[in-house]
C-alpha cells in the first residue's frame, strides 16, 4: 500500500465548533493525522498539481473565497476562527456580498467548518495528496492511500461543511476520468453521508456514487442521503444510498457493503475511489455505529475482492486514540 501525506495539511487547526448548542473543542484536530502517520511507515511526498484539478470540481468563486476568507475575517476586525452565523435558506439569488459574514454563510451549510489561518493551505495540500496518490494508480499501483486532512466528502461544488472544504475524492475522481482510468466509482463508507460528493455528481451518469451511512433521519447531514435519492437526469441510477440505523455493528454492515460493491461492479467500474471514514468505530465520540477494529480488515478485503485499482481517501474518524490502529487495520485488509 502506497501512503501519502504532506505536513502542510497539519496547519489547519480551528479551535472550536458548534455542537449540540455549545462550542466544544474541534473534533477534526491535527492529532488525528498524527495518530495515523505514527501507525504506518513509508510515507511518500505529495506533489503539486496546481489549481486546475480543483477547478474541475469546484466553482472558481468558491475556491477564491476559501483562499482569502481568513484575510477578509481579519480585515473585518475579527479575531479567532472565521465562522458564519447566517445561512441563506435553500440558496438565494446569486448576489454580490460585501461582508465576510454574508459570504461565509452563503458558502457553507453548517457551523462545524470554521476557517482558521492555516485552513486554505491544508485544504489545498489535502486535495494534492489525493491527486498524488491517484498518480500512483496511473503508474500501476493497485492500491494507494491518501491521508486527506481536512476531509472532503461534505464539500460541494460551491460550499463547505462537516469539517470539509475541498472535496478530495471528487477531485481525484475527475482526474481519474481525465487520465482514462474510468469508468470511476466512488464508495463512501464514512459514518456520515457524503452529501458533497453526491451533489457534485448527482446529474452525472459517468461517475457512480454509493454511500453507506447513518440514516439521515437521525443523523447529520440530515438533508441528504435518503434511500430514494438516486441521481437525476443523465445521472439517474448512478447514485446509491444505503442508510443504516444507529447501533449498526459489523455483521449488520456487511450486507450493505456487499450490495454497494455489487452495484459498483454491475455498473462496470474500472477504478474505485473509497471515501473511508473510521467514524463507524464503536468508540467514536460523535457517531453511533458499533464497528470494531477487526471489521475494518474484513471490509477492506471484501472491497479488494473487486480487483479494481483503488484509491483510498481519508474522511472522518474521531476516536483519536484508536484512529491510527483502525486505519492501519483497514489498509492491511487490502493486501491480504
Ligand atoms: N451534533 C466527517 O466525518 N458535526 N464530518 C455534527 C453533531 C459535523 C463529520 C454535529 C460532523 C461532520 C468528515
Ligand atoms: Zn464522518
Amino acid at each position: 500500500m502506497k501512503l501519502f501525506f504532506d505536513d502542510r495539511q497539519a496547519a489547519h487547526a480551528p479551535t472550536r465548533e458548534l455542537h449540540n448548542g455549545e462550542f466544544v473543542a474541534y473534533a477534526e484536530n491535527v492529532e488525528r493525522s498524527r495518530s495515523i502517520v505514527a501507525a504506518l511507515r513509508d510515507w511518500q511526498p505529495v506533489r503539486d498539481f496546481g489549481r486546475e484539478p480543483l477547478l474541475a470540481v469546484h466553482d472558481a468563486d468558491y475556491v477564491a473565497f476559501l483562499e482569502r476568507a481568513y484575510d477578509s475575517w481579519l480585515a473585518a476586525g475579527r479575531t479567532g476562527d472565521a465562522i458564519g452565523y447566517s445561512f441563506p435558506v435553500v440558496r438565494r439569488r446569486p448576489l454580490a456580498f460585501d461582508r465576510i459574514d454574508a459570504e461565509i454563510g452563503a458558502y457553507s451549510f453548517d457551523a462545524s467548518t470554521p476557517i482558521a489561518a492555516g485552513t486554505w493551505a491544508s485544504a489545498y495540500w489535502s486535495a494534492q495528496c489525493a491527486l498524488t496518490a491517484l498518480d500512483a494508480l496511473r503508474d500501476g499501483a493497485l492500491h494507494a492511500f491518501a491521508l486527506c486532512r481536512p476531509p472532503g466528502h461534505h464539500a460541494g461544488r460551491d460550499y463547505m461543511g462537516g469539517y470539509c472544504y475541498l472535496n478530495s475524492a471528487a477531485i481525484a475522481a475527475r482526474r481519474a476520468q481525465a487520465l482514462g482510468l474510468g469508468p470511476v466509482a466512488i464508495l463512501d463508507v464514512d459514518y456520515h453521508h457524503g452529501n458533497g460528493t453526491q451533489d457534485i455528481f448527482y446529474d452525472d451518469g459517468d461517475i457512480f456514487f454509493a454511500s453507506i451511512h447513518a440514516d439521515p433521519v437521525t443523523d447529520y447531514p440530515f438533508y441528504w442521503g435518503h434511500a430514494d435519492e438516486r441521481g437525476e437526469s443523465a445521472g439517474e441510477g448512478a447514485t446509491l444510498n444505503l442508510p443504516l440505523p444507529r447501533g449498526t455493528d459489523g455483521a449488520a454492515y456487511r450486507p450493505a457493503l456487499e450490495a454497494a460493491l455489487g452495484a459498483v461492479s454491475d455498473w462496470g467500474a474500472r477504478c474505485l475511489i473509497v471515501s473511508f471514514g473510521a467514524d463507524t468505530f464503536s468508540g467514536d465520540p460523535i457517531s453511533s455505529f458499533k464497528l470494531e477494529r477487526g471489521d475494518y480488515g474484513e471490509m477492506a478485503s471484501t472491497i479488494s475482492g473487486l480487483n479494481l485499482p483503488t484509491l483510498i481517501v481519508m474522511e472522518g474518524g474521531y476516536a483519536v486514540g484508536d484512529l491510527g490502529a483502525n486505519v492501519a487495520a483497514f489498509l492491511a485488509g487490502f493486501d491480504r
